[in-house]
């Protein structure tokens, strides 16, 4: 039976760049906020804090905090020796903290599933989850990283929005950079436009940090530059990452993509979002049924506490929003590309998954 210091082990000889793991009692994050400037890692033992870091935006990103759901409860199994009710108490709060990445959902969901009986019985089989989680999600990084290659021409110059790599995933390249770095790995001749993404900066921070990391050639482009990209033949794809796909291909995005997929559409730019079964929600029929997490207006009036805005000013933060399927050409997930009809493409995707195949 493997356990959990074994796992980070084997994470750690990878060429990983991990998110989130356990060591000596504690659960360690980076903190992607203070990133690229300051590599600071937190260390914490109580579920209470994770919850904060996710609300915080310390720690980040859909996939990530789908582990976090995992390790969390791990952590509250611990503390707890074993009690149900902290167990799902933690479950709880932990689902709170951001409501439109499925995947946090999902993981608190599976590890609630198992909860039955108490005490080192009950650690040993959240233990034994909780691993489970983390090498399919990790394997997943890989999977729909090669089947998203197959859709990247070489010489191709490829346009990605906020973050959706490695640290906000299980260490690999997340999504839309697992696509990109087996493309580059295959040794196609590839160049990434990352676009910064207000108001957090995720696209500049972290994308340009990992793509550097990875030796990926790459330029920022503010936001509002990828119309213009686009229109003057600079991006032959876009490759986002998602927070939730509904049953009929819909996906809610970091704010922002939106725009990306109709700039890209107007110029005849495939679009795809890499993405992985587990994001895909087939409880929520069309994206207008996602939940848009709101955040404060604080966050767009100043940049790293200084204001940039006259005191007063009132301001609007959706931090995601939909793009709805009729923009998407594909979507990568580790099973395949799924193509329209996507009611039909995405049913027979999770059929596939549930029944193994
Ligand atoms: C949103 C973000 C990405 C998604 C999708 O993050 O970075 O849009 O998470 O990427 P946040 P992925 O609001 O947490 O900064 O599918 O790889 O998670």
């Amino acid at each position: 039976m493997k356990r959990i210091h074994e796992l980070v082990r084997s994470f750690q000889e990878q060429e990983l760049l991990l998110p989130i793991w356990f060591e000596e009692d504690k659960l360690h994050f980076i903190d992607q906020k203070k990133l690229p400037f300051e590599s600071r890692i937190e260390a914490i033992t109580e579920v209470e804090d994770l919850a904060t870091a996710i609300k915080d935006m310390t720690i980040r990103g859909s996939g990530a905090i789908g582990t976090c759901g995992a390790w969390g409860l791990y952590l509250a199994a611990l503390r707890s020796h074993g009690n149900p009710e902290a167990i799902i108490q933690a479950g709880a709060l932990l689902k709170q903290t951001r409501p439109t990445a499925v995947n946090l959902m999902k993981t608190v969901d599976e590890i609630i599933g198992i909860v039955q009986g108490k005490g080192s019985d009950l650690i040993e089989r959240i233990e034994q989850k909780t691993i489970e989680i983390l090498e399919r999600q990790l394997a997943f990084e890989h999977q729909l990283g090669s089947h998203g290659a197959e859709m990247i021409d070489e010489g191709d110059a490829i346009l990605t929005h906020c973050h959706s790599g490695a640290l906000a995933g299980s260490g690999y390249g997340g999504r839309a950079l697992s696509v990109i770095r087996k493309a580059h790995e295959q040794g196609k001749n590839i160049h990434v436009y990352t676009c910064e993404t207000r108001p957090y900066l995720q696209g500049a921070r972290i994308t340009a940090y990992e793509l550097k990391k990875f030796g990926i050639p790459h330029t920022l482009l503010t936001d509002n530059m990828s119309g213009y990209c686009m229109s003057q033949g600079m991006v032959q794809k876009v490759v986002v990452g998602s927070d939730r796909v509904a049953a009929n291909g819909d996906l809610a995005n970091k704010i922002g993509t939106y725009m990306h997929a109709l700039a890209a559409k107007a110029n005849g730019v495939p679009f795809y979002t890499a993405t992985s079964s587990h994001t895909i929600d087939l409880a929520v029929a069309a994206g207008r049924d996602i939940e848009v997490e709101f955040r404060d207006a604080s966050e767009v009036t100043s940049f790293q506490k200084r204001a940039i805005a006259p005191e007063g000013t009132n301001a609007l933060y959706p931090s995601f929003d939909i793009t709805p399927n009729e923009l998407i050409s594909g979507i990568i997930t580790e099973k395949g590309v799924m193509q329209a009809p996507y009611p039909s493409s995405l049913r027979s995707l999770q059929s596939t998954v549930e029944s193994g195949a």
